[in-house]
């Protein structure tokens, strides 16, 4: 069983809404989701990069960067999937109430975690999808990952030995086939913006 905790939240005066107030904008999380080699480190960037020039500010979580410190002892298996992005969420949840945008870039493939996700970030929480065809992916190979889990040189790959339950209803859906990189970042703006923008 485990070991009751006793841990009492300190309450601090400074909160949230003085430091979105202090910045000129609200916080925000807006998660990618989609298939590794969808694009959804190419579209965060120029997301972010437009923020920017905005004068919003923003902190960027990335599968890749997260999975080399934060996640480093975590594999693909189902529960390791779920611990990293119960890491994440609450890192995310910390850099909102620092009043700043988290962009999060994770595969993020199973439904029931990104459910958990919004309930833990609430209104603040922004699903993307990045959508394009699993065919089209292995054929970008951007890291050469899917040829390896083709060859059997990497175990629980996603789209090729491990589920992705594509988003049913995203708040943005973007796809890098139909769509330039500049007409998805224009769409994710245009809803963003105004949120960011909105007096409470
Ligand atoms: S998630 O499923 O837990 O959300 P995350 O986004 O952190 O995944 O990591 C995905 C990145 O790890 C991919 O972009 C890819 O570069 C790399 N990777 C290595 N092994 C795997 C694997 N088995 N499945 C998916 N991605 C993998």
């Amino acid at each position: 069983m485990k070991e009751k905790l006793h841990i009492v939240e300190h309450s601090y005066k400074l909160k949230r809404v003085d430091r979105e107030a202090a910045n000129g904008h609200k916080a925000a999380c807006l998660w990618f989701t989609g298939l590794s080699g969808s694009g959804k480190s190419t579209i965060a960037n120029c997301v972010e990069q437009e923020l920017f020039e905005r004068g919003i500010k923003t902190f960027i979580l990335d599968g890749d960067n997260i999975r080399k410190g934060l996640s480093k002892d975590l594999s693909f298996t189902e529960p390791d999937r779920v611990e990293n992005l119960r890491r994440i969420g609450e890192v995310s949840k910390l850099i909102c109430d620092a009043g700043l945008v988290t962009i999060a870039t994770f595969i993020s493939p199973y439904q029931r975690d990104r459910q958990w996700l919004r309930d833990l970030l609430g209104d603040l929480f922004i699903e993307i999808f990045v959508d394009a065809p699993l065919a089209i992916c292995e054929q970008r190979d951007v890291k050469g990952l899917y040829q390896k889990a083709r060859n059997g040189e990497i175990s629980n790959f996603t789209g090729i030995s491990s589920p992705f339950e594509a988003p049913t209803s995203p708040d943005i859906y973007v796809n890098t086939v139909n769509q330039t990189l500049e007409q998805s970042v224009k769409s994710i703006l245009e809803y963003v913006l105004p949120k960011l923008r909105a007096e409470s």
